[in-house]
């Protein structure tokens, strides 16, 4: 399927979900799981680093990799593929929404509404162990990561780690857009993760798949379009032609 034809069937969908993953925000320069880790963090798959487990056994190590991320994310602009979405979304309110696996906000920037973010933000900090009075008295420690001064818990990014569950309200909403829609598109993810993945295995409408490169959802796909999310939205969701 080319971006051209899928644009066809975007104008006679009602209700569109927009499930997507690292590749969405790739040409705006966040690197994808896939792609290789740098520097310290070359010797671990994302997998290892992103547990609760990981962060136990050496919190330096893992808050380090989360500052990197945070500070790569904070120097890139939405691309192409998050700006058509949003202003699709402005054209044509309630009529599409973005259920997303990435942790970077740039949806959320490119001013898409309502975005249902299942794993969560990597700029919103939170406890490690449930809050004791002594770590909401004062402010945490600076540190890497930053603890109380008084108990020694420590602050951990707000995301959703390997083995941990996913937002119930953010997951219920996302498999009842997903039941109810009648076109789901998947950008840019391998279809490796779950339950996210799950979602497209759900759809209540046919699936079209967007990514240069195989993955394991194409066997739930009616249509694959061999493009990137930056080259093909624009064109699948461009306004009609009056
Ligand atoms: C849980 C936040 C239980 C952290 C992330 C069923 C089967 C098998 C395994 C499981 C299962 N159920 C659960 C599991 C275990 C596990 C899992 O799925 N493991 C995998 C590895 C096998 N799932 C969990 O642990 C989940 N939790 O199950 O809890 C539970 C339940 C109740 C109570 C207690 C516990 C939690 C999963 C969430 C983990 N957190 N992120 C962080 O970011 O640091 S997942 C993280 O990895 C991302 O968010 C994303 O979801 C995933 C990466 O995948 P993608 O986004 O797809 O990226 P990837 O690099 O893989 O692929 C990029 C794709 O883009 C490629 O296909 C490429 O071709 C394409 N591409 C590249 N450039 C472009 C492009 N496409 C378009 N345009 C381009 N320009």
């Amino acid at each position: 399927m080319t971006p051209r034809s899928l644009r066809d069937w975007v104008q006679v969908a009602r209700r569109i979900v927009v499930l997507t993953g690292a590749g969405m925000s790739a040409e705006s320069g966040v690197p994808t799981f896939r792609d290789a880790q740098t520097g310290l963090w070359s010797k671990f798959r994302p997998e290892q680093l992103a547990t609760e487990q990981a962060f136990r056994a050496d919190p330096g190590l893992v808050w380090d990799w989360y500052e990197l991320r945070r500070q790569m994310i904070a120097r890139v602009e939405p691309n192409a593929g998050h700006l058509a979405l949003a202003a699709f979304a402005a054209r044509h309110p309630g009529r599409l929404t973005v259920v997303t696996q990435n942790v970077d906000g740039l949806h959320q920037r490119a001013g898409s509404p309502d975005v249902l973010a299942l794993h969560g933000n990597i700029f919103e900090d939170r406890w490690l162990d449930p809050a004791r009075p002594c770590c909401l008295a004062q402010t945490p420690l600076p540190g890497r990561p930053p603890r109380c001064a008084a108990c020694a818990n420590l602050r951990r990014p707000g995301v959703v780690w390997f083995g941990e569950a996913l937002p119930v309200q953010v997951l219920e909403q996302a498999e009842q857009a997903v039941r109810e829609c009648d076109l789901m598109l998947v950008v840019g993810t391998s279809g490796v993760v779950y339950p996210a993945a799950g979602l497209a295995r759900q759809a209540g409408g046919p699936v079209v798949i967007v990514n240069p490169q195989p993955s394991e959802l194409d066997d739930v796909a009616r249509a694959i379009v061999r493009s990137t999310a930056a080259h093909c939205l624009p064109v699948a969701l461009e306004p009609q032609s009056t």
